[in-house]
């Protein structure tokens, strides 16, 4: 039933460090969550680094996998086993991502109220990091099933094709994903206002805005998009109806983090690449337990 915390999350795992899986897993679980975790690709380290090696999972691979969970009764029909919640990020090519529509519509099949929350994970800061083909089937095939996208600033302008840069932008381009079916938006990451040294997220729920803000604290850093997408699955299940609440926590989770990660954890020198300090995911237990709002903060 949708009572049921399962989440199937279907993403990167890393050796070392934390992005995808490695940032959403122990999150996820730390907030009462079963978590069936499909590794969609296995790299020693994340792709940041001077060099990184490991294997990538094909559609195919994907495809079997679910046939097995499927074979065995796993993938729902009533049971203990149904997934409340399909969760996927970063995916490298047309076939996997195609799968993963395929792995959507069994869930669908067998439970009813599924929430897919689809982080489409293109790019940052000017660079599209997939093969260009993605956009496509993002806009066209997967974004219209999702029932909740997490795009940062940069993936939400490709997508709609709306440059941002006030907050009547960031409204109008969450009104163009909304348009393709998506009831629920939210932008990871609004820099508008990085001037006044904060980072926006924006919620948005058809013509419904809301903002939170973050203070700025480093030009980046690898994995939090990954924690923020695995967090606002989690805050806006328990607060359905108060949807500005699971952005406020979610929001305070991640700068909590951010400044554990920036007091305790060093980034790494490669000659001319410095690579960001990895999140203290584990170093913050505390803090995605127990959000501290940061209005709180900021009035202290
Ligand atoms: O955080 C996105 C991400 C996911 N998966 C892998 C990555 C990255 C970012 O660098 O390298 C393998």
């Amino acid at each position: 039933s949708l009572a049921m915390k399962r989440v199937l999350s279907v993403q990167s795992h890393v050796v070392h460090g934390y992005v995808g899986n490695k940032c959403a897993v122990f999150p996820l679980q730390l907030l009462g969550y079963e978590v069936d975790a499909i590794n969609s690709v296995q790299f020693c380290c994340h792709t940041g680094y001077p060099r990184f090696s490991g294997t990538v999972l094909g559609g195919p691979q994907l495809d079997e996998l679910v046939d097995g969970l499927e074979a065995n009764e796993l993938l729902g029909r009533g049971s203990r086993t149904t997934y409340s919640h399909l969760l996927t990020g970063y995916i490298g090519s047309s076939t996997f991502l195609r799968s993963v529509l395929r792995l959507l519509s069994k869930l669908r099949e067998q439970g009813e109220g599924l929430w897919y929350v689809c982080d489409p994970v293109l790019g940052d800061n000017g660079k599209l990091y997939v093969p260009p083909e993605l956009v496509e089937i993002y806009r066209s095939e997967v974004l219209p099933m999702a029932s909740v996208a997490t795009p940062n600033q940069f993936e939400i302008e490709i997508l709609t094709g709306v440059k941002i840069e006030s907050e009547a932008d960031a409204a109008r381009a969450c009104e163009a994903l909304h348009a393709l079916g998506v009831p629920v938006v939210v932008v990871t990451t609004l820099d508008y206002a990085r001037d006044r040294g904060v980072v926006l997220m924006m919620l948005s729920e058809r013509s419904n805005q809301h903002l939170v803000e973050i203070p700025l604290l480093q030009a980046s850093f690898t994995g939090s998009g990954d924690l923020t997408s695995a967090l606002l699955l989690a805050w806006m299940h328990e607060h359905k109806d108060d949807l500005p609440l699971a952005l406020e926590k979610t929001a305070a989770t991640v700068y909590g983090v951010l400044e554990a990660t920036t007091k305790n954890v060093a980034e790494r020198v490669y000659g001319d690449l410095v690579v960001p300090p990895e999140l203290d995911i584990i170093g913050s237990k505390t803090i995605i337990e127990h959000p501290p709002l940061l209005e709180k903060k900021n009035s202290a």
